[in-house]
């Protein structure tokens, strides 16, 4: 791909990217597995007919050393059991590279781990950057009525390491009983 200068156009409101040069879509159905209610999960994918999780839009940006890829995604609102509808969540394959988080709409939060154990959770809602520092994995979490769509910008060379997230997950999983939103400690 030629480094030339480029424009695009994007739907802030859905959360979508035109022309993308990469659209990510995970159903329900891709996120075996992540979820503490699999049961749960199973009944979403069999009677609500495998609904869409989350989608993210990357601009045609080579990933390589020096570019940013920059990209917007919509996180569905939804709950497997009491469970809030989030991302896989991963680590950057290239440790030493940060993330930026826009928030654009929605309501929800960044749960963020090292692999040496720390954890961390900052609330997403419009308006607000979470900053994503070097080595720390980061999952969104949807706490709200609406999509959570959020604008990001990280190394394009960054690359995605699940990690010990599928096994693992985070030490925290963020629940919504009685119309309140808790955080529930994992034992890891
Ligand atoms: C990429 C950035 C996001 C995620 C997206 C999907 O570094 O953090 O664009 O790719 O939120 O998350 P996941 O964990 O399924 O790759
Ligand atoms: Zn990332």
């Amino acid at each position: 791909m030629p480094h030339i200068p480029f424009g695009v156009d994007m739907d802030l409101l859905s959360g979508a990217l035109h022309n993308p040069a990469h659209h990510l879509v995970r159903k329900a159905s891709d996120m075996r597995g992540y979820y503490a209610d699999a049961n749960a999960l199973d009944a979403l994918i069999r009677t609500g007919n495998d609904p869409l999780h989350y989608e993210v839009f990357e601009a045609p940006i080579p990933r390589e050393s020096g570019d940013l890829m920059v990209c917007i995604s919509a996180l569905q609102p939804g709950r497997v059991g009491e469970e809030c509808f989030m991302t896989k969540g991963h680590y950057h394959t290239i440790a030493r590279t940060a993330e930026v988080y826009l928030c654009l709409r929605g309501e929800g939060l960044m749960l963020m781990k090292t692999a040496g154990g720390d954890c961390a959770v900052e609330t997403m809602a419009r308006g607000r950057m979470v900053y994503v520092p070097p080595g720390w994995a980061h999952r969104s979490v949807n706490t709200g009525p609406e999509p959570l769509v959020c604008f990001c910008v990280y190394p394009a060379d960054a690359g995605h390491n699940y990690g010990d997230i599928e096994v693992q997950g985070f030490p925290k999983r963020v629940i919504r009983k009685n119309g309140d939103i808790q955080l529930l400690e994992t034992a890891l």
